[in-house]
Formats: structure tokens, C-alpha cells, sequence
């Protein structure tokens, strides 16, 4: 089975709903797994997690899942309470039997606490990797990864449908909403016809799509709200319009009550202006450290362009950190766009 490859990079599949068998065994095999996902998790990354932990929990399995305190944006807390997944103590990250990372291109990526960053929390045992990242670097035993894929929630989708796991009302909640934020609300190219199909078995089976639309789309915190506000003040066009970007201090994140942990979507202020190829967001939510986020519209790639500056991501959305502030990040960034961009 070609997709799945050991310790190498991993090979990048085409068909989301191609589940390799070597994956359901992995899982299978496991009594106490932890479910992993990205630093600052989004809503696929939460989605695919607990998914994956409520459609394989069985009397004598219990998955649980990572997530570091604090690491969840305000927007995003109904999904672990709606999920009800037990969280990971240190207890639990030493007697787990196998690790499943969702949504996570490299391992230094993974969510699991500071404390866990710098030691070998992995110990010798088993990692399925399930992602759709481009830039997946198969670290896991297992990987399955589906660069065209609109979100990792589509995959996971596929893997309990084809394992045949009972997906229920709050499970199907919990992909849809990985699966609707991914493809910005089904507007990206990577919404294919099949994505369009689960999202519709997703509702048969009970995704609660007014709520989600309410808590995703229409209910923003003050703090957000103030937040969006000074990303639409420092918006900045360059290259005759081409290249649009905005810029966020530590000091304006936190003035406006927000975190590191809120910062998510919010490039899309820059991104909505028309004749934006590329928009760039800088955001300095841990002082000291610019994220930056790429976003590449039409036929406009973003990835080499982040990757030159150390980081990673798809083809059209990526990201990457610098170890200074978001003047200094966007003074080093912003020539090097417009180059790039003038021989793309
Ligand atoms: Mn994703």
C-alpha cells in the first residue's frame, strides 16, 4: 500500500476517501491512544481530535486528547465541552499505548505542552499521522496524508466511515465544523464535489449547522471585534494592490483583550480586498515572535514563500515564525513578496 510509508517522508495521497488499511489497524491496536493536534488549534484540528476519540471509544478503549491550558481560542471553547473527551495528564501521557497527530505537518508542531517540547514524549511508541498538509514530513509510524484534501475532519470522515464506526449527532458537529472553517465556509478550491458529499452526510447525521454557523461565523467577543479593528487599521496594499497585508503588536493583541491563542482567521481581512494575490498577516502574540500567515489566491502558490522563511504549510496557505517584532518580520517579508510575486 503505497500511501503508507515508515520513517520517511510521507508519500502525499490523492483520494481522501482511499483509507490505507495500516491505519485502522494502527488505531485498532490501541487501548489508551492520545489524540494530538496542532499549537493553536483550529477548529479542523479540535474537530478531527475528538472525532477521532468519540467515534473509538469503547468499553474497554478510551482515547483522550491533548490539549495544553490556554490553548484554546474563546470562539472555539464549545468544541471540548460539546466533545466531552477527557483531557491528557501527565499520568496519561505515560501510560498511553500510541499516539494519533491529526492535522499536524512536523512533530515540533504538536500540541503537547511545554513541558513535553523539548523531551522524547514519543518514547519508542506508535504515531498515525492523518493530515493534508503538503508539507507533512511522515513523521509518525503510520502516515496518511492527503495533500488535496480540503480539511483533515474529510479524512477522518473517511476513516470511521470505512472502519465503520458509529458517527453520532456531536461527532458529525465536530467534523462539519472542521470541515466548514477549512474551506472557508466551502468557498476554497479544495472544496471538491466528494468534501461537498461528507458535509452532506455529516448534516443527515445530525450536524448541528445553524449553531455551528452562530458560533463560527456570528459570534464574535468584543475582544475579537476590537481585535479586527486594528487588523483593518494596519492594513497596507503594496504591488499596485497585488499584495495586501496587516500587521498586529503584542501590545494591540492584548489591548484589544485578546491572546496569541485568538489569533486564527483573521488574515482574511487583508485576503477579502479585490486584486489581493497574496495576503500576508504578522501577528506578535507571544512577544518577541512574529507569526506570520500567507494566504495565495487565483493561481498565486504562498508555500515557497513561507518556506523560504522557515516555515510550511499548503500550497495556498501557509505560515511561518520569526524571532522578531512584526516591523522588523514585515520589513524583511514584504520585498521579498513582491519579488516573489513578480516572477510567479
Ligand atoms: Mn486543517
Amino acid at each position: 500500500m503505497n500511501e503508507v510509508e515508515t520513517g520517511s517522508a510521507a508519500a502525499i495521497a490523492r483520494d481522501p476517501s482511499a483509507v490505507p488499511a495500516g491505519v485502522i489497524e494502527t488505531i485498532t491496536r490501541m487501548r489508551r491512544p492520545i489524540m494530538i493536534s496542532h499549537v493553536v488549534p483550529d477548529a479542523d484540528a479540535l474537530g478531527s481530535m475528538f472525532a477521532m476519540a468519540r467515534a473509538w471509544t469503547e468499553p474497554n478503549r478510551q482515547p483522550i486528547a491533548a490539549l495544553p491550558d490556554g490553548s484554546v481560542s474563546k470562539r472555539l471553547a464549545f468544541m471540548p465541552e460539546w466533545a466531552e473527551i477527557p483531557i491528557a495528564t501527565d499520568a496519561d501521557f505515560e501510560s498511553a499505548d500510541g499516539f494519533v497527530v491529526l492535522d499536524t505537518a512536523k512533530a515540533a508542531r504538536c500540541g503537547v505542552g511545554k513541558e513535553r517540547k523539548t523531551g522524547d514524549w514519543i518514547a519508542g511508541r506508535p504515531v498515525v499521522n492523518i493530515d493534508h498538509h503538503a508539507t507533512n514530513t511522515g513523521f509518525g509510524t503510520v502516515n496518511w496524508v492527503v495533500g488535496e484534501a480540503g480539511s483533515t475532519c474529510e479524512l477522518v470522515y473517511h476513516m470511521l466511515a470505512s472502519a465503520r464506526r458509529t458517527i453520532d449527532a456531536v461527532t458529525a458537529s465536530m467534523l462539519f465544523a472542521g470541515m466548514q472553517t477549512d474551506t472557508l465556509g466551502f468557498s476554497l478550491p479544495s472544496t471538491s464535489a466528494s468534501a461537498l458529499h461528507v458535509a452532506g452526510e455529516l448534516v443527515a447525521l445530525g450536524a448541528a449547522v445553524g449553531e455551528l454557523g452562530e458560533r463560527l461565523c456570528r459570534s464574535q467577543r468584543k475582544s475579537e471585534f476590537d481585535l479586527l479593528r486594528v487588523i483593518f487599521a494596519n492594513t497596507r496594499i503594496v504591488a499596485d494592490g497585488a499584495i495586501a497585508y496587516s500587521t498586529a503588536t503584542h501590545d494591540e493583541i492584548h489591548g484589544a483583550g485578546c491572546s496569541a491563542a485568538d489569533i486564527d482567521d483573521q488574515i482574511n481581512v487583508p485576503r477579502s480586498l479585490e486584486g489581493a494575490r497574496i495576503a500576508m498577516l504578522f501577528t506578535e502574540g507571544n512577544r518577541g515572535k512574529t507569526r506570520i500567515n500567507f494566504r495565495g489566491s487565483g493561481n498565486v502558490t504562498v508555500l515557497e514563500l513561507a518556506a523560504h522563511f522557515g516555515g510550511g504549510g499548503h500550497q495556498q496557505s501557509a505560515g511561518a515564525i520569526l524571532d522578531c517584532p512584526p516591523d522588523e518580520a514585515v520589513a524583511r517579508v514584504v520585498p521579498y513578496a513582491v519579488e516573489y510575486l513578480a516572477r510567479s
